[in-house]
């Protein structure tokens, strides 16, 4: 198991790796679109205390310091998102925006500073990332740099999306060679009430490696479970021939949106969706085709309130064998996108009919 991860989340990423391979062939209702491996990243590396500036022996280039207005006229190329799938192509920024494949790249704060104690200026930047329709917002914090011949590229990564830091809103610089960030453990879809932040530290250390150049270097390096945040779970009734009821609980004083049902039956040929459920895809399951998994979404389910779903197999023998387990999905209109995160349960032991946890 990676660090930070519940046996839920393991569970999922597993069932999602066999979704990988199944729905291509399946693709029954839904929106027909990539599937799923399930990207869960575990927390932050522990923090380097004092970690300190190594001055390079590279000779001086010309000067990379750019404000906000005119690193916003230039070509870049955004580094590694973290979990998210924003792009990663070289990118012609005008008034600080450009678009690419559906994604819009904000670039939302630049702070010129000697990083690497050079002598000569680079520019921190906060790049943030939307894709069409979607409520969350992906960043990343990098070091913007010239080369010789004075082409601007993004050289290093300061900080990007994990597992549980969805949204950076924030940066300052309180010296050289240190990158503060303002860092929210969820994304911007989440209601106001249960998203939470802290201020990190980061630390330049090598240049010598265009990811993880700095090391976290104050600050905490997680977030603690969330008291606040949305507790779902579910229970399972079986009927005769395959039929089933769930029952999805919202125990939580939130609204519960974009959620998602996940279901393994034993020697099943199909599993079909009846009431309360919308937006399916399945397939027989990769690791043995007499096995069936459906994933599907439902309507949002009030704070408090349960909502009960139908469903029915179709089973080669016996009585099914089922594991149905519910979460959340915050990656907006694209039900299972290839990097898709899912939101933390603080209770992840009723998330499923087999009590993981
Ligand atoms: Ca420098
Ligand atoms: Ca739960």
């Amino acid at each position: 198991m990676r660090a930070g991860e519940s046996t839920v989340d393991r569970f999922l990423r597993r069932l999602a790796l066999v979704l990988l391979v199944v729905v291509p062939l399946a693709g029954c209702g839904g929106s027909g679109g990539p599937v799923a491996v399930w990207a869960t990243a575990g927390p932050t590396a522990s923090a380097t205390a004092g970690a300190t500036v190594v001055p390079t022996t590279a000779a001086p280039g010309p000067d990379a310091s750019f404000t906000l207005a005119t690193l916003g006229e230039q070509k870049l190329m955004p580094l590694d998102w973290g979990v998210d799938e924003c792009p990663t192509a070289e990118l012609r920024f005008r008034k600080g925006k450009a678009t690419f494949g559906g994604y819009t790249v904000t670039i939302r704060q630049a702070i010129a500073t000697d990083v690497d104690g050079d002598g000569r200026r680079e520019t921190v930047a906060l790049f943030a990332c939307r894709a069409k329709g979607s409520c969350a917002v992906t960043s990343q914090v990098s070091v913007v740099d010239r080369e010789a011949s004075g082409k601007v590229v993004v050289r290093l990564q300061v900080v990007s999306m994990e597992y549980k830091l969805q949204a950076i809103p924030q940066i300052r610089v309180p010296r050289a060679g240190v990158v503060d960030a303002r860092v929210a453990e969820y994304d911007a879809c989440e209601p106001s009430g249960v998203q939470r932040f802290q201020w990190r530290s980061y630390a330049f250390v090598s240049a010598g490696f265009p990811y993880k150049a700095f090391n976290q270097s104050a600050g905490p390096t997680e977030f603690p479970p969330n008291p606040l945040a949305i507790d779902l779970g579910i229970s399972l009734t079986e009927g005769k021939g395959g039929a089933m009821k769930a029952t999805i609980r919202n125990a939580s004083t939130f609204t519960a949106t974009r959620i998602w049902v996940a279901v393994f039956v034993r020697d099943a040929r199909t599993i079909s969706a009846g009431s309360g459920l919308h937006s399916c895809t399945g397939g027989p399951a990769l690791d043995n085709p007499r096995h069936y998994v459906l994933w599907c979404r439902t309507s949002d389910i009030k704070a408090g309130k349960s909502l009960t779903v139908s469903l029915k197999a179709s089973l080669r023998s016996g009585d099914g064998d089922t594991i149905i387990t519910v979460g959340r999905h915050p990656a907006g209109p694209v039900p299972w996108s290839t990097k898709a995160r899912s939101y933390p349960d603080p209770v992840s032991g009723n998330n499923s009919n087999l009590g993981f946890g």
